[in-house]
C-alpha cells in the first residue's frame, strides 16, 4: 500500500512567528544589498523555526532510542539543490509568503533566485538520496543521512566555444543557513601506520589522524513537524599549526598538514585517472564510513546504556552504492578491536545492520581498490577483509566443492593482474540484503553481475523500484499544474501521490486537456525566456519541447538523440513540405548535463551537440521549424525549471543499461510524455501509465544480448539506412565541424566499428517513433490526454511508496536473516 505523511495543521501562530524572524534578521543586515539581504533574513527565519522542529525530533527520537530501530542512510552524494522553497512549504509557509511579509516584500521567486544548489552529488544516485531525506522526515523514520560537506561540491560547468570548462564550484562562499554545527560530535580517523598486537587484541595504530567534525543539515518534512537530519563531516587537522617553525618563518611549512586535512573536504569525486586522485577518493569514503559508524555506535551505547550486543538489532546501516562499503569492515573493527566481542558476534553484528542497494551494472562504475593503497591506507582493515574473504570462500567451497575458478570469481580480492579488493563483494557478503532500484535491473542484477552470490543466497536479493519525492518535483516545482490537480481531483495526490490515478477517468475531458495545455504553456515560455536569457537564442514556445537532461554518457546515448536532430534537419532542408506534405512539427531539442572531467568521449558529444546547434540554428531555411539548445551548467535548479516545461521526455538508453532513472519520473508527474526504450523503471512506468500512452522504441534486453553474442556490426546499419548514412556521412565529412574538418571522425569510426551502446541497431526505431509523435502532438486534445494518463499512472513512484518498501522489506528484516 502506499505510504502516505500524516496530516497536518500548521501552527496557527507560525506566519507571525516567521514575520517577526524575518524583521529582526533583516534589521541586522541594513548595510547588506537588498535581495541579499532579504534572502538571507527569510532563510535565517526559516531556519530558526525548524531548528525547533529538528530539536524536538531529536529529543523525541532519543527517547524511543533503545526501542525503535534506526535507519543510517550512508551516501557519499547527497544532491540537494536549493533548499528555501521546500523550507517554506514544509512549514506552510510558501502560498502565503506575500500576506505574510506584508506590502514590499519579495517575492517568493525573488527571494529564492540568490540560494545557491548545495550540489553535493553527481547524478541520479545523489538525488535519490535527497529524496530519500525528504520521506525520511515526512514520513517520521528515525534516521540519519550521512555524507561529506564538500567545499565544491559538482564542478559548475561553464561552455567556451563549444567546450565543457570545469570551474570549482562555490556554494559555501556565503555560508549555509541551513547548516548547525555541532561542536561536540568531533571524532578522529585515522590513516596509515600499522597493527599491533595487545593483550590478545590487535589494535590499529594510525600514522596520522584527521578530525572529522559534524554539521547537521536540517532537512524538513511535510505535512509534519518532524525533521530528518543529513549529518555531515568536515574534516579538520587532529593539531593547530607548528607554532616553532611558524616563528621560525616557515609559515607554509608550519600548516602543510592544514591542507592534509582539509582536502578530504575540497571536492566531490576527484578526478581518478591519477593516483593521488584515486587515493584521494579512498580516503574520502573512509573518511565518511569512520565518522559515521563511530557516531552511530556512540549513540547507541549511550541510548541503551553501554549494550553494545544489541546495536545490529536496533540500527540498520545502509550502504548507497559501494562507495560506503568499508563501513562493515570499520564496524567490525570497532567491535573487536575497540569493543572486545569475538568474530562471530561481531559479524553476526555487522551482518544484522548492513544493507546495500546496487545503482549500476556498468562494469566500469564498480569500484575496486589496488591491494597495495589499500593496505598502505588500511592495513587493519585488509586484515579484516582477509578474514571475512577466507571464512567466506569456505562457505563457497563447502557448497560449491571443486569449483576453483567459481571461488576466483567471487573472492574478495580480484587476483587477475594487479590485486585488487572488490567494493561490490565486500558490500554483498556483509549484507544481509542488497536490492536493485527497478524491476528490470534487480533481475539483471541476479542474472548477471551478482548471478554466483544469487545461486548462494537467493534470499539476499531483491528490488526496490526508484521514486521521487512529489514536494519538490511537482508541489514546488510545478504550482500551476498543482492547483489544477487540486481543482480536479482534490487534493489528496499530495499526501498520497496514488490518487493521482482518479486523473485516469478524467483525461479525455476537452475543457481539463485546455487547462492542462495552459499550464504547460506558461511553464515553456518561463523556459523560452531562460534560454533566450542564457544563450541569445529564440525559441518558439508553440513548438514541441524535447528534452533529454541527465548526465552525458555514451550509455544515456544522448548522441542518438543528436543523430536524429540531424537527421530532422536535413529532412527539412531537403523536404520543406514535411513528412506527409503538411509541414514539419517546430520543435525545440533541449539538452543539458555534464560530462566528468576525465571522460573524453562524452565531452565530444557536448561539442558536437554545439557544433550542430551552430550550423542549425543560424539556417533559414529551417526557422523555427527546428531549434537545438544546450544549456550549461545542469542542476537541480536548472532541472525545476526545465522538467515542467518538457513536452517530451527522452529515456533513450540501451536497454539493459539505465538502472532506474529518476528523471523519467519527474518528467511523467509533471505531464511530459516519454520517449523510451524498454529499460530501467521506463518499463514500470509504462506498466503504470499502460504501454500505449508511451513512445517505446527500440532493441530489447534479450535482443541486444543475442545481437552482442552473433557479433554486432553497426556497419550493416550504415550501409541499409540512406537517412542514417546521409547523417553520419554530415557529421564525418565535417559538415559541422566548423573549421576543424576531421573533428569527429573518431566519434563516428567507433559508431561504425564498435558502436557499444547499439545505436545504429535503435536509429530506424528511434526515427519512425519520432514521428509518431509529431503526429499526436499535432492534435492538441489527444496529446493533452496521454499527458493526463502519464500523470494519473505516476502515483507509485512516489519516494514515500519507496521508503516504505525500504521500511519493509529492507531495514526490518527479521534478525534471523
Ligand atoms: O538509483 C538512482 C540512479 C538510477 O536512477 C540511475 O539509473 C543510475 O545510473 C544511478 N547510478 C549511479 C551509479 N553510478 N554510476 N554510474 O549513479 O542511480
Amino acid at each position: 500500500s502506499a505510504e502516505k505523511p500524516a496530516a497536518q495543521a500548521p501552527a496557527a501562530d507560525l506566519s507571525a512567528d516567521f514575520r517577526q524572524l524575518y524583521r529582526r534578521a533583516l534589521a541586522q543586515r541594513s548595510d547588506a544589498e537588498r535581495d541579499v539581504a532579504t534572502s538571507a533574513a527569510a532563510s535565517e527565519a526559516a531556519r530558526t523555526l525548524l531548528a525547533e522542529r529538528w530539536a524536538a525530533t531529536q529529543a523525541a527520537d532519543a527517547k524511543r532510542g533503545a526501542k525503535a530501530k534506526r535507519v543510517h542512510y550512508l551516501s557519499m552524494e547527497f544532491l540537494m539543490g536549493r533548499a528555501m522553497h521546500n523550507a517554506l512549504a514544509a512549514l506552510g509557509l510558501d502560498a502565503s509568503l506575500p500576506a505574510t511579509l506584508g506590502k514590499g516584500a519579495p517575492s517568493l521567486q525573488a527571494l529564492i533566485a540568490h540560494e545557491p544548489d548545495a550540489a553535493l552529488g553527481n547524478g541520479g544516485l545523489g538525488r535519490l538520496a535527497a529524496c530519500f531525506l525528504d520521506a525520511f522526515a515526512t514520513l517520521g523514520l528515525p534516521s540519519f543521512g550521512y555524507g561529506l560537506r564538500y567545499e565544491h561540491g559538482m564542478f559548475a560547468q561553464l561552455i567556451q566555444d563549444g567546450r565543457q570548462i570545469e570551474l570549482p564550484d562555490e556554494w559555501l562562499r556565503n555560508g549555509n543557513p541551513w547548516e548547525l554545527l555541532r561542536p561536540e560530535l568531533r571524532y578522529p580517523v585515522g590513516f596509515g601506520g600499522m597493527v599491533v598486537a595487545e593483550g590478545g587484541l590487535r589494535r590499529w595504530v594510525p600514522a596520522e589522524t584527521i578530525l572529522a567534525q559534524a554539521y547537521d543539515f536540517i532537512v524538513p518534512g511535510h505535512a509534519t513537524e518532524r525533521v530528518s537530519t543529513l549529518r555531515q563531516w568536515n574534516a579538520q587537522p587532529s593539531h593547530s599549526i607548528d607554532f616553532a617553525a611558524f616563528c621560525r618563518g616557515e609559515h607554509l611549512a608550519a600548516a602543510a598538514h592544514l591542507l592534509e586535512s582539509e582536502r578530504l573536504n575540497w571536492v566531490l569525486y576527484p578526478d581518478d585517472s591519477t593516483p593521488a586522485g584515486r587515493e584521494l577518493r579512498l580516503r574520502q569514503e573512509f573518511f565518511l564510513v569512520s565518522a559515521s559508524v563511530q557516531d552511530m555506535l556512540a549513540r547507541h551505547l549511550r541510548e541503551t546504556k553501554d549494550d553494545i550486543h544489541s546495536f545490529g538489532r536496533l540500527n540498520a546501516v545502509h550502504l548507497n552504492d559501494t562507495h560506503p562499503a568499508l563501513a562493515p569492515a570499520e564496524l567490525m573493527r570497532l567491535l573487536l578491536d575497540e569493543h572486545g566481542l569475538g568474530w562471530d558476534e561481531a559479524w553476526a553484528i555487522t551482518r544484522q545492520a548492513t544493507s546495500y542497494t546496487n545503482h549500476t551494472l556498468m562494469p566500469e562504475a564498480l569500484e575496486t581498490w589496488a591491494l597495495p593503497l589499500f593496505e598502505r591506507l588500511l592495513p587493519r582493515h585488509l586484515e579484516i577483509v582477509y578474514e571475512i574473504n577466507a571464512r567466506f570462500l569456505a562457505e563457497v567451497r563447502a557448497r560449491f566443492p571443486h569449483d576453483e575458478a567459481r571461488v576466483a570469481r567471487m573472492s574478495l580480492i580480484d587476483e587477475q593482474g594487479e590485486r585488487r579488493v572488490r567494493m561490490a563483494t565486500l558490500a554483498v557478503v556483509a549484507s544481509h540484503t542488497v536490492n536493485g532500484v527497478s524491476a528490470l535491473h534487480s533481475d539483471l542484477m541476479v542474472q548477471t553481475l551478482f548471478a554466483d552470490f544469487a545461486a548462494l543466497w537467493p534470499e539476499r536479493f531483491t528490488n526496490v523500484t526508484n521514486g521521487v519525492t512529489p514536494r519538490r518535483w511537482l508541489a514546488q516545482a510545478n504550482p500551476g499544474l498543482s492547483a489544477l490537480l487540486d481543482k480536479t481531483i482534490g487534493d489528496g495526490w499530495r499526501a498520497d501521490l496514488g490518487e493521482l490515478k482518479k486523473l485516469a477517468p478524467k483525461a479525455a475531458g476537452k475543457k481539463l486537456g485546455q487547462d492542462f495545455l495552459k499550464t504547460k504553456q506558461a511553464n515553456k515560455q518561463r523556459l523560452a525566456d531562460y534560454i533566450r536569457r542564457e544563450l541569445g537564442l529564440a525559441v518558439n514556445p508553440d513548438s514541441l519541447f524535447d528534452v533529454q537532461i541527465k548526465r552525458i554518457h555514451e550509455y544515456k546515448r544522448q548522441l542518438l538523440n543528436l543523430l536524429h536532430v540531424v537527421a530532422r534537419y536535413q529532412a527539412i532542408v531537403a523536404n520543406p513540405e514535411g513528412p506527409n506534405g503538411q509541414g514539419w512539427q517546430p520543435r525545440t531539442v533541449v539538452f543539458a548535463g555534464k560530462a566528468a572531467s576525465a571522460y573524453v568521449a562524452a565531452k565530444q558529444i557536448i561539442q558536437l551537440i554545439h557544433d550542430v546547434a551552430r550550423v542549425v540554428n543560424s539556417d533559414p531555411r529551417v526557422g523555427d521549424k527546428l531549434k537545438l539548445a544546450f544549456l550549461p551548467n545542469y542542476g537541480v535548479s536548472l532541472a525545476e525549471i526545465i522538467i515542467p516545461a518538457a513536452d517530451l521526455s527522452e529515456q533513450i538508453s540501451t536497454a539493459g543499461t539505465e538502472a532506474s532513472g529518476t528523471g523519467n519520473m519527474k518528467f511523467a508527474l509533471n505531464g511530459a510524455c516519454t520517449i523510451g526504450t524498454w529499460d530501467g523503471a521506463n518499463i514500470e512506468m509504462a506498466q503504470g501509465m499502460g504501454e500505449d500512452n508511451m513512445f517505446v522504441f527500440g532493441l530489447r534486453t534479450e535482443q541486444v544480448a543475442q545481437i552482442k553474442a552473433a557479433g554486432y556490426d553497426p556497419r550493416l546499419h550504415y550501409e541499409e539506412n540512406l537517412q542514417l548514412r546521409g547523417v553520419l556521412d554530415a557529421i564525418v565529412g565535417g559538415a559541422f565541424s566548423h573549421h576543424d574538418h576531421d573533428r569527429y571522425k573518431g566519434l563516428v569510426h567507433t559508431l561504425l566499428t564498435r558502436d557499444p551502446y547499439l545505436l545504429l541497431a535503435d536509429f530506424s526505431s528511434y526515427v519512425a517513433t519520432q514521428l509518431e509523435v509529431d503526429a499526436l502532438y499535432a492534435q492538441p486534445a489527444a496529446w493533452a490526454e496521454r499527458a493526463l494518463r502519464n500523470i494519473a499512472g505516476m502515483g507509485f513512484f512516489s519516494v514515500d511508496r519507496t521508503i516504505g518498501e525500504y521500511r519493509d522489506k529492507v531495514w526490518a528484516v527479521p534478525a534471523k536473516r
